[in-house]
C-alpha cells in the first residue's frame, strides 16, 4: 500500500488530467462565471450540450457578490421572475413598487448549483488569454488558456488549447475575449465601442436585445454586450444578465442544432 500522501497526489493527477483531456474539445466554452455566464451554462447543459465554464478567479459569481456598493442585495424586476423561480431562488418583494430583491450569495449559489447539476463544468483559476481561429470562412474555434496564477506571477509559460464549437464572451464590463479578437484579428471586424454611462431602464432591455452571435463561433452575453455595442450600464439590476444568459443559450442551441 503506498503512502497516503502519494495516493492523494495520484488521485488528483489522474482525475484532473482525465478532465483536461475530456474538455480539450467541447460544444461550448463560456468565458466567465458571472450571472450571464452561469445562466447560459445552465440552459445549454440542460439541453445536453457539453459545456465548460472557464473562470479566472477561484470563485464564481462575478459581480453578484458585491451587491449594490457592497450592500448585500441585488435587484430584479418582473421580467426575471420566471428564471428566478426555475433556479429555485427566494425572491423578496421590495417596498419599492415593481422591484424585487434577492440575496447575492443565494443567487451565486443557485445559479452555480443549477449549472453544475445540469452537467456543466466550471474550472476556477483558469484565464482565457487568447482565441483559436480559422480562415475561409473566418471563425473562432476555441480558446487559449493559462493558470491565472501563472499570469499573475508574470511567468513566461506556454498555454494550452480548448477547442469548441462555440465560445461565449461572458467576461462582463471588460469584454476580454472580444478585445482580444479586436486587437489580434482585425480581419474579423470586431470593434469594442465601450460601455456608456448609467441609464438603467434602457440598458437592461438593450443588453438582452443585442445578445447573440458576434462572428462565426463567437457569442456575447451580459455586460460584455454593453461594452461591445456602446450600450449604457444598469447597475445592480440583474434581470438583464439572467435574460441575456438564457437568450445566448437559446441562440447557440439553435445554431449548433442546424
Ligand atoms: O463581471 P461579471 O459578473 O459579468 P456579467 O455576467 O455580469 C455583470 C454584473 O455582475 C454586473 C452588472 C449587472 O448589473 O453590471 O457587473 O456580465 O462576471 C464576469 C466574470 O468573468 C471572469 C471574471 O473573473 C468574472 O467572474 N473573467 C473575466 N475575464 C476573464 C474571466 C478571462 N480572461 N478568463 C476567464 N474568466
Amino acid at each position: 500500500m503506498p503512502e497516503l500522501e502519494a495516493m492523494i497526489t495520484k488521485a488528483i493527477a489522474i482525475a484532473a488530467l482525465e478532465d483536461l483531456e475530456k474538455y480539450s474539445e467541447s460544444d461550448v466554452v463560456i468565458v466567465g462565471a458571472g450571472p450571464s455566464g452561469l445562466t447560459a451554462a445552465y440552459y445549454l447543459a440542460k439541453r445536453g450540450f457539453k459545456v465548460l465554464v472557464v473562470e479566472k478567479r477561484l470563485s464564481f459569481g462575478g459581480g453578484i457578490g458585491g451587491g449594490g456598493m457592497l450592500l448585500p442585495r441585488v435587484v430584479i424586476d418582473e421580467r426575471g421572475l420566471e428564471i428566478v423561480e426555475e433556479i429555485g431562488l427566494k425572491v423578496y418583494q421590495s417596498k419599492v413598487k415593481g422591484l424585487y430583491t434577492v440575496y447575492p450569495e443565494e443567487l451565486i449559489a443557485r445559479l452555480a448549483v443549477k449549472a453544475i447539476e445540469a452537467g456543466a463544468r466550471i474550472w476556477l483559476g483558469v484565464s482565457v488569454e487568447d482565441v483559436i481561429y480559422r480562415r475561409q470562412p473566418n471563425r473562432i474555434t476555441g480558446v487559449v488558456v493559462q493558470w491565472s496564477a501563472v499570469q499573475l506571477a508574470g511567468l513566461h509559460v506556454d498555454p494550452l488549447f480548448l477547442v469548441s464549437k462555440a465560445v461565449v464572451d461572458a467576461t462582463g464590463h471588460d469584454a476580454e475575449v472580444l478585445r482580444i479578437v479586436e486587437r489580434k484579428l482585425p480581419e474579423f471586424g470586431v470593434k469594442v465601442v465601450g460601455e456608456k454611462s448609467a441609464f438603467s431602464s434602457e440598458a437592461d432591455n438593450l443588453v438582452v436585445e443585442y445578445t447573440g452571435k458576434v462572428v462565426e463561433g463567437l457569442y456575447v452575453t451580459g455586460m460584455a454586450v454593453a461594452a461591445l455595442y456602446g450600450l449604457p450600464r444598469m447597475g445592480p439590476l440583474f434581470t438583464g444578465m439572467l435574460l441575456s444568459g438564457k437568450k445566448v443559450a437559446e441562440i447557440i442551441a439553435r445554431d449548433l442544432s442546424t
